[in-house]
């Protein structure tokens, strides 16, 4: 990258800014059996740093991040989504990109909220796009009004853009927040509740001195014919929390639970408190684990989300910092992308209240998938090849977005897939609809199975992390490694997409529609 993009990076003053809360959206209805909130997006001016000046983005409500949206386990919500965006994109297109081309709108949103068990016409499918005041829309649209029976349970979820071909520069633009599904259960478990439950969204972002956003044009080397191309995954300069890049926030000396959520484009995490200390991790993205685990680290992939419970007392007055340790891109990256500061922590002499709240021993019994009662097995490669400009192009199974559909799941029955990664980075995969079981991981002969299409094993199957051992929606694909999910399809059936998260391998096909079939 060029020396003006490093600048503000190097001279913005770390933990100069506290740590903003998103607001937890009022809805305009509430009662009879459903809930109904509206929710517009809206370019706005942001202030990421006080050192900057303030920066144009796009936001749910016109915030950075969104509102959080809160609901319970089984509570009926319907919003209506809209769009009251400019015509003209804040970030520079690839024109070449499926589902981007000159014939469609070149701002167009659709909203997915991630993890959510819904209806297809209701999940935000990527073709389901629409425009400022629906003048326009793509051709799987259905209705304005989406409808969540929100039969998950208690889990961190969030909600961000997913329009086709454009979802990276929608989402780096600002369009992401949480939702939270909460539970009777889970407040029983008396764990840290109201202030002392904190959502924290990790993204990483480039500013120009002028405080404007930057995304690239060109990818390092540029390519030749082309004003914009998609470069093969981005790393910002700077980290944010929950919109501030760099913040601090005061906690008391007691225990807090922080629901972080990778909301980056490419960028994975490996986060750690410099003193050392344990964490405590309840929960996985779809909710909680069977108990909780003392951790020194967490690793979350771009979507990946860990509830973590982190104990201040007998810290007073103390400064504890958040870092990132992991390789960008991962798990082979450059130290050049690295970064390592992500936010401080600094604790107070006194709590307001005695801490009263648990880390419960016990926290969810989980369902078992059997191997045993899986009706299908399917091979799913995870490719890397060259396109006609010579740039890279991941694919899922050697096809592109458009081929005809291959992964047709009967409902209610339970499948294993096989994610085969030839490709020398890891990749987030992302399941629409359902959550899975991670069964384990193998390393295999990548050239072998290139060469013969052979599987042949390098060692023996290892079982996910502990951490991972949990309702999970996205899953790290190491290079050279068979990574085994299990999952029982419904109970919806229809339409929906698996993908890869990394959202610029998302944009540009590595991502493929599946349908459940009744
Ligand atoms: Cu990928």
């Amino acid at each position: 990258m060029s020396g003006t993009q490093k600048q503000t990076a190097n001279y913005l003053t770390k933990y100069k800014d506290s740590l903003p809360i998103p607001p937890v959206l009022k809805p305009l209805h509430k009662g009879e059996g459903f809930t109904y909130y509206k929710v517009s997006m809206k370019e706005c001016r942001v202030s990421v740093h006080s050192e900057l000046p303030e920066t144009t983005m796009w936001g749910y409500e016109g915030m950075f991040p969104g509102p959080t949206i809160e609901v319970d386990n089984g509570e009926r919500v319907y919003i209506k989504w809209e769009n009251q965006l400019p015509t003209v994109h804040l970030l520079p297109i690839d024109f070449t990109v499926h589902g981007a081309h000159h014939n469609v709108p070149a701002v167009r949103t659709v909203v997915h909220v991630h993890g959510a068990v819904v209806e297809p016409e209701s999940d935000g499918y990527p073709d389901a796009w629409f425009t400022n005041g629906y003048q326009q829309v793509g051709d799987k649209f259905v209705k304005q009004i989406y409808q969540y029976d929100n039969y998950m349970n208690a889990c961190t979820l969030w909600y961000h853009d997913h329009a086709i071909g454009i979802t990276r520069l929608n989402i780096y633009a600002g369009l992401a927040g949480f939702f939270l599904v909460k539970s009777e259960r889970e407040r029983s478990l008396n764990m840290p509740t109201g202030e002392y439950d904190i959502p924290l969204l990790i993204q990483d972002r480039t500013f120009h001195p002028d405080g404007s956003l930057y995304y690239p044009k060109q990818p390092k080397e540029p390519v030749p014919g082309l004003e914009t191309s998609i470069v093969p995954e981005f790393f910002g300069e700077t980290i944010l929390v929950n919109g501030k890049v760099w913040p601090y926030l005061e906690v008391e000396p007691r225990k807090y639970r922080f629901r972080v959520l990778n909301g980056s484009n490419s960028r994975f995490y490996k986060l750690e408190l410099d003193r050392n200390q344990y964490m405590f991790q309840i929960s996985t993205d779809r909710g909680l684990l069977p108990h909780p685990i003392g951790i020194k680290e967490i690793i979350l992939a771009p979507a990946e989300r860990a509830d973590i419970i982190i104990d201040f007392s007998n810290l007073e007055g103390k400064r504890i910092r958040l870092i990132n340790d992991a390789p960008a891109p991962f798990p082979n990256g450059d130290a050049e992308n690295e970064i390592k500061d992500v936010m401080q922590f600094r604790v107070l002499p006194d709590v307001v209240y005695i801490d009263t709240s648990n880390i419960p021993a016990q926290l969810e019994q989980l369902p078992f998938l059997s191997e045993k009662n899986a009706v299908r097995r399917r091979d799913l490669t995870l490719d890397h090849l060259k396109d006609s400009y010579g740039r890279e192009l991941m694919l899922l199974e050697k096809k592109g977005w458009d081929a005809p559909i291959s992964e047709n799941p009967m409902l209610c029955t339970t499948e294993i897939w096989y994610l085969i990664n030839l490709t020398p980075v890891t990749h987030p995969i992302h399941i629409h609809l359902i959550d899975f079981q991670i069964l384990d991981r193998r390393e295999f002969n990548v050239d072998k199975y290139k060469k013969e299409k052979v599987m042949e094993y390098l060692g023996p199957s290892i079982a996910p992390e502990p951490q991972e051992r949990g309702r999970k929606d996205t899953v790290r694909a190491n290079p050279n490694e068979v990574t085994r999910i299990i999952m029982q399809f419904g109970p919806y059936s229809g339409l929906y997409v698996w993908h890869c998260h990394m959202l610029e391998h998302e944009d540009y096909e590595m991502m493929r529609p599946y349908i459940v079939i009744r």
